[in-house]
């Protein structure tokens, strides 16, 4: 038996219907979302690349320098300048000969933390200003006066920014590891000169220099805290008067703490938003203007670690509070006292 198909122009099916206006941008909008939630996706995993590369970085680098910051504790101290060592003589003498130990143990102190602000910078001044405390510069000092000094530009081309992560690089290249410097560590896509100067930084997963406060009183966290009720265990016998000075809050805030270093990156939005030593030496509160600074030469303020900045935005401020006048910078930054346990 044999089919045939009859043509029958009725039934002959129209040709396959197109989309509709309405199915394309449905279509559209639905490849558009889709689009996008990948790339979102895709750009949460990029950050948090970032910021685990970040949290790595910043974590070696407060261990590195917690390691060189305790030493200090048991720290031989070199030859004292002989017109400090006259005005330690001097007070005694005004005491009757009794404070002798404590005396030697101010003496100790001020040079510990002259050999910390001169060995472990993280400002120009720090690496330049002549030893007030100390007969000379300590060896390390010099080696870093050498690399400025060394600087196409000379000595002043230094510039102020990023330079507490230019510190923090001259003293990493510093710290030996076997036969090399613990710089080795590092990547050479970690290194960087962000602001072209001559001297280098170690840059964090989005870029941006990792820097670096020796003394940040200001800063407070799971690791330091005035309220803390701990001592400064640089100074044992508290001769430091703010080691004894304590204010009337609940729970009372001393004076004088224990610190500890805090190496941090400002985080994804590039911005760190904490008090640092941004300006030039003139913009420091002395004595008068921040708590009472026991001294016998106002030029140990250099090496007061409870010295003030006197922010033209926000005022006195201790280092490493968060600024006022930006009160969110802070929030995303990736810091060594939260990384670290020790
Ligand atoms: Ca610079
Ligand atoms: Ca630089
Ligand atoms: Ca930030």
């Amino acid at each position: 038996m044999t089919f045939y198909w009859l043509r029958n122009p009725a039934a002959t099916p129209s040709r396959a219907r197109g989309f509709t206006l309405v199915e394309l941008l449905m279509t559209i909008m639905v490849i558009t979302v889709l689009t996008s939630m990948v790339l979102f996706a895709m750009a949460g995993a990029q950050n948090t690349a970032k910021e685990n590369r970040t949290r790595a970085q910043v974590a070696r680098l407060q261990e590195l320098v917690m390691t060189e910051y305790e030493q200090y504790e048991s720290r031989p101290i070199p030859p004292l300048n002989p017109a400090f060592e006259a005005a330690v003589a001097a007070q005694n003498v005004a005491t009757g000969g009794k404070l002798v130990a404590q005396m030697r143990a101010r003496a100790r102190l001020e040079a510990v933390r002259e050999l910390m602000r001169m060995e472990m910078p993280s400002r120009i001044d720090d690496v330049i200003f002549d030893p007030a405390v100390l007969a000379s510069r300590p060896a390390l000092n010099q080696a870093y006066l050498r690399r400025i000094n060394s600087l196409p530009g000379g000595p002043t081309s230094w510039t102020g920014d990023y330079q507490q992560a230019e510190c923090l690089y001259m003293i990493i290249s510093k710290i030996p590891s076997g036969d090399v410097s613990a710089l080795e560590f590092f990547q050479q896509d970690e290194i960087g000169d962000v602001d072209g100067d001559g001297m280098p930084e170690i840059l964090d997963g989005f870029g941006n220099p990792i820097r670096w406060l020796r003394w940040a009183p200001g800063f407070l966290s799971n690791k330091q805290s005035s309220l803390s009720g701990d001592g400064d265990p640089f100074d044992p016998m508290g001769v430091d008067a703010r080691e004894n000075t304590v204010l009337a809050t609940t729970p009372p805030t001393r004076l004088a703490f224990t610190m500890y270093p805090v190496v941090f990156s400002a985080g994804p939005d590039g911005k760190e938003g904490i008090t640092m030593d941004f300006g030039s030496s003139v913009n420091y509160g002395p004595a008068a203007s921040g708590p009472p600074y026991p001294s016998w030469n106002a030029s140990l303020f250099w090496n007061d670690p409870y010295r003030l900045y006197n922010d033209p935005d926000n005022g006195l401020m201790f280092m490493g509070t968060p600024l006022p006048s930006a009160p969110n910078d802070y929030l995303d930054n990736i810091d060594g006292h939260s990384t670290v346990a020790r």
